[in-house]
């Protein structure tokens, strides 16, 4: 078979691709180890930056967003029991994010590839990259027991942070960059109404507490567990029991719970891999970095990165002009690493390090005071947290 571009992996970064490629005339096809039920169980991000709105609309699958996503001026921080709001609308200008779970988001994608007839191979198994230094790359891959070979010009990795993409690489082609969090997030997804209508980052000294949701009826919770933790150790009623430890006693009080519909622990680290690009192959999205939740950035970096590469590949197609393409990496790992600086600010703001010691204790504490009494902090959390631009 053969196709322009091979992309790996059907999560947002592939099928954003896919949707915006196929769009422009492009031929692709996404081959995706896992089932379609498989990739849609995953219970992930829920906050969208206005810049991942806009590429959603211009993919054609933003409707369902717009009508159903719920739209975010602000949050609180809390600490000492105390709920301070960053005003992000206020501090940035008018700019706002949109609460809309990743599973809805890839639903949407999912829906919008099937209706355009692009192919997509699910339980994709083995897939192997070849001769992407040269100027015609393969992929090869098994599916109901059947070996297939695709001739493409260009692959794009966006298979994750444990892809077969960004291992193909040569080892001395590629430089790493990556710091690993002494503690996970265990998550709980909940039909209950959500304890505010806006999210509650929590820094308490048992640990850091996340209220989000993913609608007015459904809640995801998140708290700090150590790395250790399984989430056996953890049935409802001892989950609940610690977020309620962790937040004010007024919201406490006002929390609603439920039995849980997913439950799952998700450790957290930040990670870079460069360059971003290898001959014909791309990375993007996860396969390519990874941040800790904390700042709600990774989808979101995956919508840049997607922005940056669709638009490098159609202005090649279009005019066969590569400027946009050479450009890619470079122009994507200057967002990644200020989003990659923020998640590990907030990371550092929010969380309690084990062996943290009292000097770092303190340090926490001056930060956080610092951020709730200068307009100059509020402002820079506000613009990060609401999306530098592309
Ligand atoms: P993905 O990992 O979503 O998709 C990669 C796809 O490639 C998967 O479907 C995988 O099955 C497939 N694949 C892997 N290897 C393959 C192979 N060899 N062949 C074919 N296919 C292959 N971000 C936030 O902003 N907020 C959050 O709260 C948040 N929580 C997260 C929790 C967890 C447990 C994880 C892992 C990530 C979380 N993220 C969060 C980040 C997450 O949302 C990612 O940024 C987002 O999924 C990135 O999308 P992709 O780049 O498409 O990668
Ligand atoms: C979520 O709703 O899953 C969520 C929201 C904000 C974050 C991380 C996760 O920073």
């Amino acid at each position: 078979m053969r196709t322009q571009v091979a992309i790996i992996g059907s999560g947002p970064s592939g099928l954003l691709l896919g949707q915006l490629l196929h769009r422009a005339g492009i031929d692709n096809i996404i081959l995706e180890r896992r089932t379609k039920e498989y990739v849609l169980s995953r219970i992930r991000a829920g906050v969208l930056e206005e810049g991942f709105v806009e590429m959603m609309d211009r993919a054609g699958v933003g409707a369902r967003l717009h009508a159903e996503g719920l739209i975010h001026e602000g949050f609180d921080i809390c600490f000492d029991n105390v709920r301070h709001r960053m005003d992000l609308a206020g501090l940035t200008g008018g700019k706002k994010v949109v609460v809309y779970g990743q599973t809805e988001v890839t639903r949407d994608l999912m829906a919008a590839r099937e209706a355009s007839g692009a192919p997509t191979v699910y339980e994709a198994e083995d897939v192997s990259l070849h001769h992407f230094d040269g100027t015609s790359p393969k992929v090869r891959y098994r599916h109901a027991g059947r070996e297939h070979e695709i001739e493409c010009e260009f692959i794009a990795g966006c298979d994750g942070f444990h892809g077969v993409s960004r291992q193909s690489v040569p080892e001395g082609a590629i430089r790493t960059f990556e710091r690993v969090y002494p503690f996970g997030w265990l998550g709980l997804l909940s039909d209950t109404p959500p304890v505010s209508h806006e999210l509650i980052y929590v820094n308490h000294p048992r640990g850091f507490a996340l209220c989000s949701m993913r609608s007015k009826t459904r809640s995801r919770y998140y708290v700090q567990v150590p790395l250790t933790d399984d989430v056996q150790q953890w049935p409802d009623e001892r989950f609940w029991d610690e977020l309620r430890a962790r937040l004010d006693p007024k919201t406490a009080q006002q929390l609603v719970t439920g039995p849980s519909i997913e439950k799952s622990i998700a450790p957290l680290r930040s990670f870079v891999a460069e360059p971003l690009r290898f001959g014909r192959l791309f990375l993007a999205g996860d396969a390519g970095h990874i941040v800790p939740p904390t700042g709600a950035k990774g989808l979101n970096l995956a919508g840049s990165d997607i922005h940056y590469l669709s638009t490098g590949l159609i202005e090649f197609y279009r005019t066969g002009n590569s400027s946009e393409l050479d450009a890619y990496s470079a122009r994507a790992l200057r967002r990644i690493w200020l989003a990659e600086r923020f998640s590990w600010w907030m990371t550092h703001l929010l969380h309690r390090f084990p062996e943290q010691g009292a000097f770092a204790d303190r340090i926490q504490r001056a930060e956080l005071e610092y951020l709730v009494s200068s307009k100059a902090a509020q402002t820079s959390l506000a613009e990060n947290y609401v999306g530098l631009p592309f």
